[in-house]
């Protein structure tokens, strides 16, 4: 069960419960009252009929902890907390993922429905090649004539089975060091800023070094985002190498016992010779603290962006290496289906998607939840 509906069920549970109990309370002073009235007339009663009254009040209560009554703004909290994430995802998602949900709504899966789910997975950005393939996959399946869309979204789900997806941001003794990556603008030192706060959220201490250097505005972005969620940033001069901000953060982090470093790069472009030879010298120089870091190479990629993240992915995984992916801006986007393509392509774990501008607006990846939204059903919603 989903941990975010272990916790509503919990919350629920405990409500159901207490009414249970008002209920049982209720009835339980039926049954006091009986006995006072059976003891008030005891001399008007004989034994048979107390044991029926008795058996009567029972039933009543029996009754009342079948259908527990539930406040009805429990009722909305569930919903409300239930659709959350699938609400933050833009009209544009949910506009390409209602027409996969037209698509799959069909008994069966005859030319026309294959058609139109071919129009609609080139729509989200599949890619033309991958959404053939897929179909032929879909095609080659024996589909139970009633439940197209229950077998299509197991089938994609398995899609991303190759790998765990989650980011571990424990608290373990060594210092666990990330690095991100990517190209101008992709939601680099937001989604940093989201790790980060997660981090310090699980008690886990957390250092960001602002390796870009480039942009002065860069430093006193992810500065304002440190003093925001209390998370210390360790930035250098303004047009400093790079590599020597990452060489004393990471110093610093070693001497002071941090749990965690995230190192935040100034975008480039992938197919820069120069940009990279800087990032892979940031590799070199974090190696010179420590051989086994960076535990993390994340890529983040706008997933506005499209087709075009397949050349970034390749250009990065050739020069620095790739350990997972952060997909931004699912909330102004159209094309999340390009993750299933990456997720086929690269067989790369992908650690979060982000969903808005917030603090808050990073959503672990967890392929049932991204495969139910791409297909148009709300997050919990019964198929
Ligand atoms: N809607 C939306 N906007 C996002 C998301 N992630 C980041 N952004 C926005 O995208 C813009 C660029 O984000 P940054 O975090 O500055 O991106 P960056 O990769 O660090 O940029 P550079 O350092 O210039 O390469 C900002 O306006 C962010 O608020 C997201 O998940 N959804
Ligand atoms: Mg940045």
């Amino acid at each position: 069960m989903k941990s975010w509906l272990k916790k509503i069920g919990k919350k629920f549970g405990k409500k159901d419960s207490q009414e249970v109990s008002k209920n049982r309370n209720k009835e339980t002073s039926v049954i006091n009252k009986n006995n006072i009235i059976v003891s008030e007339q005891k001399l008007n009663y004989n034994k048979e009929e107390i044991k029926q009254k008795l058996t009567k009040a029972k039933i009543e209560e029996t009754k009342n902890i079948d259908k527990p009554s539930i406040p009805s703004e429990i009722k909305t909290l569930n919903s409300e907390k239930k659709n959350s994430w699938f609400n933050k995802l833009g009209e544009n998602f949910k506009k390409t993922s209602n027409n996969i949900k037209v698509a799959l709504f069909s008994k069966k899966l005859d030319q026309d429905t294959i058609s139109n789910i071919e129009d609609a997975f080139i729509m989200s950005d599949l890619g033309v090649s991958f959404t053939e393939l897929l179909l032929e996959d879909l095609k080659k399946k024996k589909f139970t004539e009633d439940n197209i869309r229950n077998q299509v979204s197991s089938y994609l789900e398995t899609q991303f089975a190759y790998s765990k997806h989650n980011l571990e941001l424990n608290s373990s003794d060594e210092l666990k060091v990330i690095l991100v990556f990517g190209v101008n603008g992709s939601g680099k030192t937001t989604t940093i800023a989201k790790l980060a706060n997660k981090a310090k959220l699980k008690n886990i201490k957390v250092l960001i070094a602002a390796a870009d250097t480039f942009r002065a505005a860069a430093t006193e972005q992810i500065k304002a985002w440190g003093n925001k969620i209390g998370v210390e940033v360790l930035s250098g001069k303004p047009e400093e190498d790079p590599s020597s901000v990452v060489f004393k953060a990471h110093k610093k982090a070693i001497e002071e016992n941090y749990n965690l470093l995230i190192i935040d790069t100034a975008g480039r472009l992938h197919n820069k010779l120069e940009l990279m030879e800087e990032l892979k010298k940031m590799l070199r120089i974090i190696k010179k603290n420590d051989d086994r870091a960076p535990h993390n190479k994340i890529i983040v990629l706008d997933s506005t962006i499209g087709q075009n993240t397949y050349n970034q992915i390749e250009a990065f995984q050739d020069k620095i290496g790739i350990t997972g992916i952060i997909m931004t801006k699912l909330d102004g986007s159209a094309k999340g289906g390009s993750l299933i393509g990456i997720a086929k392509k690269y067989k790369l774990p992908i650690h979060a998607i982000g969903v808005g501008e917030k603090i808050e607006d990073l959503v672990p990846f967890i392929p049932k939840d991204f495969i139910d939204a791409l297909l148009g059903t709300n997050i919990g919603e019964k198929n």
